[in-house]
């Protein structure tokens, strides 16, 4: 194709990765905690005694609820049960290395002092700033806070979905107004904030209005140098998302895997820098009542999908919906667990871990390579009932050792079958979980 490029005002700001300090940072960490918090933990998906299965964190509008109704639920909003040290701990346990929480949801509500709307935690019972006390909580832990925003607001009277009179472009420029003052209060107050996770951004409204979104960006990076925002944010000169008109994305990630991962064999996205955001139930991101309203993910299987994810360079942001007496529900609890327990052993698989250039994916799960280090891994899912798993060396590399990265000592016997066919025989002993093996490769020459 040999299309014009497009002279854009408010397209992507460069090209490639970003390779600065802060941004190494937030690759190398991998494995994110999200945090869904609002009024809607209060309701958890039950209005009138009636159960609404869609995203609890909509009931709002699922049940047709009113503002003044909805609002009324910040006169409930009192989580005496919340510990944000023992939130920090359970996540540093599960193995993160940061967390991304909801500042203010579609529902408009802000957890935080906000000085620009009074619909916020400070005129709750509770009072107390709640993004304060977790971004002090999870950093002591030394796990880094990024605030997620949604710019779509149903609380503010001068949100529009679309642009269409006088009336409305003026209402609008007031809300855009008022969110920059909002953005740059959570920049200013909270210095150790490492990236913004914008959402609500898909209307017409603001797809008219991309030289916002791109102004956004450049206030929040000229406060906090470094900061890492999401292509979420972004719409270019022609209302183009995420990618502008020429193709190139915009921000430093790209935040459209949402439920869903690249197939594992989709090596087009190790070219930028993305993440993934996942729910352990099919659709619900704030708390809802009932947890099995649908099917709900098994540790294993969450633990394969930030395996596929890293293997294809990118970051795997795991969702929990605390309870509105601010404890974290015990299903979570335990699946964050499970996971903790095998990040323990196997997270050396993880952390800076990318795309293994030249090993070819194989059935029994994913290859990821250190980017630092340069040291291979194998993460194995399914074993054949052979016991023998098959790899395919690139041109020119062999392996000289592998180990169970559980157990150094295990003996894990190598043969080459044919030029660049090696077979790995595991040892005679049961795999109650996924399992990581350690490969020494060495070039031949
Ligand atoms: C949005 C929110 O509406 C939802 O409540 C939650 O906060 C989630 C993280 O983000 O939902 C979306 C956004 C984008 C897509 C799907 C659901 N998408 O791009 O497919």
């Amino acid at each position: 194709q040999n299309r014009e490029k497009k002279q854009l005002k408010y397209g992507a700001q460069y090209k490639g990765k970003r390779e600065d300090a802060a941004m190494q940072k937030w690759r190398s960490n991998r494995f994110g905690q999200f945090i869904h918090w609002g009024l809607y933990a209060i309701p958890g998906g039950e209005w009138k005694g009636k159960t609404y299965p869609y995203a609890a964190e909509f009931l709002k509008s699922s049940a047709h609820i009113s503002n003044a109704t909805w609002d009324s639920l910040s006169y409930k909003f009192n989580p005496v049960k919340f510990d944000p040290k023992a939130w920090a701990k359970m996540a540093k346990n599960m193995g993160v290395k940061y967390m991304t929480i909801t500042t203010k949801h579609h529902e408009g509500f802000s957890l935080w002092p906000s000085k620009y709307s009074e619909f916020n935690v400070a005129n709750t019972p509770y009072k107390k700033d709640i993004i304060g006390a977790l971004v002090k909580a999870y950093n002591s832990e030394g796990i880094d806070v990024n605030f997620y925003y949604s710019v779509l607001d149903w609380h503010h009277p001068d949100w529009r979905y679309d642009i269409q009179s006088k009336e409305d472009s003026i209402a609008f420029s007031r809300y855009l107004n008022f969110a920059q003052n909002q953005l740059r209060e959570l920049a200013e107050n909270y210095p150790t904030v490492k990236g913004f996770w914008f959402d609500g951004t898909w209307d017409k409204s603001i797809k008219k209005n991309g030289w916002w979104t791109l102004k956004i960006e450049k206030m929040l990076k000229e406060i906090r140098p470094g900061v890492v925002v999401n292509s979420r944010l972004r719409a270019d000169d022609f209302g183009s998302r995420h990618f502008d008109s020429n193709g190139d994305m915009m921000g430093d990630y790209e935040s459209g895997y949402e439920r869903r991962l690249p197939s594992p064999t989709d090596t087009q996205v190790i070219h930028r820098d993305w993440e993934a955001c996942m729910t352990i139930p099919e659709n619900q991101w704030g708390y809802h009542k009932k947890w099995d309203i649908s099917y709900t993910k098994t540790p294993f299987e969450l633990i394969e999908m930030l395996a596929q994810t890293t293997s294809l360079g990118g970051n795997f942001l795991l969702n929990f919906g605390p309870q509105a007496d601010g404890m974290i529900r015990t299903e979570e609890q335990q699946i964050a667990e499970t996971i903790g327990n095998w990040m323990k052993i196997n997270h050396p698989a993880i952390y800076n871990g990318g795309y293994a250039k030249g090993w070819q994916r194989q059935d029994w799960g994913y290859f990821t390579q250190n980017e630092k280090d340069k040291k291979l891994y194998a993460i194995v899912f399914n074993i054949p009932i052979s016991g023998i798993l098959k790899i395919q060396t690139p041109e020119g590399v062999s392996i000289g050792k592998a180990s169970l990265l559980e157990n150094t000592n295990s003996k894990i016997t190598i043969k080459e079958i044919a030029k660049r066919q090696i077979n790995l025989y595991l040892p005679k002993q049961s795999f109650p979980a996924p399992f990581v093996i350690v490969l020494d490769t060495a070039n031949e020459n």
